[in-house]
């Protein structure tokens, strides 16, 4: 019977996981807007240079024993970096890069399973989840093409976070999203939502609570767990139609 449980499970993660593929960001820019992103981008790669030069120099300077903190600092803008220059080298996007000096691709559902699957453990160093019951995050709109209320913020609250023998690499996480609304209709709306954390990923996907069929990806960078970016995604073509910037409250 725990079997049947574990494959319904499988089967769910692996249709959220579907959800939460990239697909291409659809954004409605004029012309001045393409070319101001344009003079965006080439800043951005200056500064990613720039970045990418600090964290070499930073990586000489600081080994594993040094203070945590600093040593996620690093880890958090290697990530950002990996998001920019896009992929993480695996073929596949629903595989994991053990990267170091030992690149190799192992699947998503291998990591944090208890088992050592690349040969430098990089799947199994950072099993630790960064969620927990009672956790409160503030999203602040970037854009919005799609949700009901558009709202210009929105607090995700944590209620339960349940790792499950059988699948310890994908706990599930239940909590509630309140949405606070101006505008012809004011007031507060809350919807309860039900999904699943990704180590692989770093990622909360959240399966749409109403029948819009809207749902929520919370994309952590994987190293710092107080921000994350949450888009909103129709689950039929999992297009991006709203993003909000969220911070944890403490
Ligand atoms: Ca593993």
């Amino acid at each position: 019977r725990m079997q049947f449980w574990a494959l319904c499970w499988a089967a769910s993660v692996v249709l959220a996981g579907a959800l939460a593929a990239e697909p291409p960001t659809v954004e409605h820019h004029s012309a001045d807007a393409h070319l101001d992103h344009k003079v965006e981008i080439s800043k951005v790669e200056d500064q990613l240079a720039r970045v990418a030069h600090r964290i070499l120099t930073l990586e000489e300077k600081i080994d594993a024993r040094s203070d945590p903190k600093r040593l996620s600092r690093v880890h958090s803008l290697e990530h950002r970096l990996e998001d920019v220059e896009g992929g993480n080298g695996c073929a596949r996007s629903d595989f994991f890069q053990c990267g170091g000096s030992d690149p190799q691709c192992v699947n998503n559902l291998l990591v944090c399973d208890h088992q050592k699957d690349c040969r430098n453990g990089a799947d199994e160093a950072h099993c630790d989840i960064p969620i927990h019951q009672g956790d409160k995050y503030v999203g602040d709109v970037v854009f919005d093409h799609c949700t009901k209320r558009r709202p210009d913020h929105l607090t995700l609250t944590i209620d339960t976070v349940t790792v499950d023998s059988y699948f310890p690499g994908f706990p599930r996480v239940s909590g509630s999203i309140e949405i606070s609304f101006e505008g012809t209709y004011e007031g507060h709306a809350y919807l309860w939502l039900k999904g699943f954390y990704s180590f692989a990923r770093s990622r909360l996907v959240f399966r749409p609570p109403e029948e819009d069929r809207l749902g929520l990806v919370a994309q952590f960078d994987g190293a710092d767990f107080d921000t994350f970016v949450g888009t909103i995604r129709r689950e039929a073509s999992t297009e991006v139609c709203a993003k909000f910037i969220f911070h944890k409250q403490h």
